[in-house]
């Protein structure tokens, strides 16, 4: 079965208690399975700086849904959690957001999708969880962990659970 990395993000409201509710309703245990999910990290906000700290995480589901099928099911999540597009800035401040990392080794290139996730190689609040749970992954021929041996880990710090 296709297995696909996750990544969640947020900064406002009680995040990880968006991402308990999120990775509940994103894996119903059929159509898409929890493999395995990191620990929550707090990290700095990046693109947009001046905003708060996010809280991120990283999942591995297997799915019988397609590409295409599981990010509109993410989408879903994330409107059922209070996002509201209409009201955000792009890198700006969200209750969640849930990305697409990579799809087995599909690549995709549609407005709706790029896969793997485009700006995942820039990005330690991506690579740090995801390290955790997949560090011999490999993404594009690249191995997680060092992936994130190439990124700037500053001020990255993983949270005990709550
Ligand atoms: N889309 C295309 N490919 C994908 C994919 N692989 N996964 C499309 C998910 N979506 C994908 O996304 C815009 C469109 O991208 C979607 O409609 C989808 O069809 P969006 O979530 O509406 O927009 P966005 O999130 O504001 O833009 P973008 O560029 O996706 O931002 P990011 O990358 O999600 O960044 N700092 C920290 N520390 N932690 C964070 O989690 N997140 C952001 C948002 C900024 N800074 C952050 C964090
Ligand atoms: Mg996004």
């Amino acid at each position: 079965m296709p297995e696909a990395l996750i990544a969640l993000g947020g900064n406002v409201g009680d995040v990880r208690a968006t991402f308990d509710r999120t990775v509940a309703a994103l894996c119903d245990g059929t159509e898409v399975r929890l493999l395995a999910r990191s620990a929550d990290y707090r990290t700095p906000p990046w693109g947009i700086t001046d905003q708060p700290a996010f809280i991120n995480c990283a999942i591995i589901v297997t799915t019988t849904l397609s590409p295409q099928a599981l990010l509109a099911r993410a989408q879903a999540v994330e409107r059922a959690f209070g996002r509201d597009r209409a009201q955000e800035r792009r890198w700006g401040p969200r209750t969640l957001d849930v990305d697409l990392i990579a799809y087995d080794d599909v690549t995709l290139n549609t407005p709706e999708l790029t896969l793997p996730h485009p700006r995942l190689f820039e990005r330690a609040f991506v690579l740090a969880p995801l390290a955790e749970i997949a560090p011999d992954r490999r993404i594009a021929g690249v191995r997680i962990g060092d992936a994130l041996a190439q990124v700037d880990r500053t001020g990255v710090e993983k949270l005990p659970p709550r």
